[in-house]
């Protein structure tokens, strides 16, 4: 099969900036746990993937919005140097890589990586030979852990949509179903696949949280035949794997169900990228709003958020605060 790259991507004149810029927000994700450098680097990245030519400074890439002086710098050497420094010193790093290797084990985060290897547990293969110390999760993502470092193609993830529809409309026609994430965004591949449910007997938050409890699990019984492991059932969310068939890799399926007041506020949310929801969040508080993934709701002047505002579309969403209404594949920020 070709692997033809997303035009877009393939096209960004600044891909070698937003590489190192990437690479380093997964470093201070992983290794140092520094939430902060991770948001800042990730913003830079996207910012520079929006520019249709190639930045030719560190003195241009300054003026950017979300660029400050430390990453202009860096951009500065790699133009002067073709290389960072930094990135060298990361590679030559074995803690480093090791945290980082083993946290790509679906569930196992920076911190469970970083006391696996004070333990001595710095590969694959000697996590193989430690399973006990591995939670429920991480055994799950040991498991596939080929399986789940392979991209889902859109294709797929479209078979995989009908059939699911298809079984849970047997069960009952009234649920609706959207797949979120980077799917919805139109991406031509994904890491994983983001499904969002909602029923009309579904309304008013937490009211019924038991009866979402069982309807959600209802609902994954019924699946038979594409889910092939459980990660965690819980009230409103189901993780775990599904395969379409045999011939083709387990991928990791989330399961969302939500009252069906607060879907559209979902949608948005799980619908992503994770700047965009940041950048919008941003933009509705600057517009007197807090929004969520559950609901939208004004601030009053006493910093007291009111009552949810109702919403019956993701557009709702957009004019409420004032924001030109973003398609699901214009949000790839
Ligand atoms: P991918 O799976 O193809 O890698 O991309 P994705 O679909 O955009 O990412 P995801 O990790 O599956 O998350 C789905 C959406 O959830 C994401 O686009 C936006 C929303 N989201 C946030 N913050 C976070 C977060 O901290 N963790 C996760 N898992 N999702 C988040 O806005
Ligand atoms: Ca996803
Ligand atoms: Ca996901």
């Amino acid at each position: 099969m070709s692997k033809r790259k997303n035009p877009r991507e393939s096209t960004n004149p600044n891909s070698e900036f937003c590489g190192f810029l990437m690479e380093l927000a997964e470093y201070e994700k992983n290794v140092n746990r520094n939430i902060h450098k991770y948001n800042a680097y990730k913003k830079a990245a996207s910012v520079l993937a929006a520019q249709p030519k190639r930045i030719q400074s560190g003195e241009e890439a300054k003026k950017l919005d979300g660029i400050g002086d430390k990453i202009s710098k860096k951009i500065e050497e790699f133009i002067q140097t073709g290389k960072l420094r930094k990135i060298e010193n990361i590679h030559n790093d074995e803690k480093a890589q090791a945290i980082s290797m083993l946290t790509r084990v679906s569930g196992v985060g920076p911190v469970k990586a970083a006391e696996l290897v004070k333990d001595g547990i710095i590969t694959i293969e000697d996590l193989k030979k430690n399973k006990q110390l591995l939670n429920h999760h991480q055994l799950i993502g040991l498991k596939y852990f080929e399986d789940f470092e392979k991209k889902i193609p859109r294709s797929e993830i479209q078979a995989i949509e009908n059939k699911l529809k298809a079984l849970v409309f047997d069960l009952d026609s009234n649920f609706t179903i959207t797949i979120c994430g980077s799917f919805r965004r139109g991406k031509p591949e994904s890491g994983d696949i983001d499904v969002l449910a909602t029923h009309p007997s579904l309304k008013l938050g937490g009211a019924k949280k038991k009866h979402g409890e069982t309807m959600l699990k209802r609902l994954v019984d019924h699946l038979e035949g594409l889910v092939i492991d459980v990660i965690s059932m819980g009230d409103t969310k189901f993780m775990g794997v599904c395969r379409l068939s045999d011939n083709l890799p387990a991928r990791r399926l989330d399961i969302r169900l939500t009252p069906s007041d607060q879907y559209h506020c979902a949608v948005l949310y799980f619908t992503g990228s994770d700047v965009f929801n940041k950048t919008m969040r941003t933009h509705a508080l600057e517009k007197g709003f807090t929004l969520n993934e559950y609901y939208l709701r004004p601030i009053g002047s006493t910093g007291v958020p009111g009552e949810p505002v109702p919403i019956t579309s993701e557009e709702d969403i957009f004019d409420f605060i004032e924001y030109p209404y973003k398609k699901p594949e214009e949000r790839n920020l």
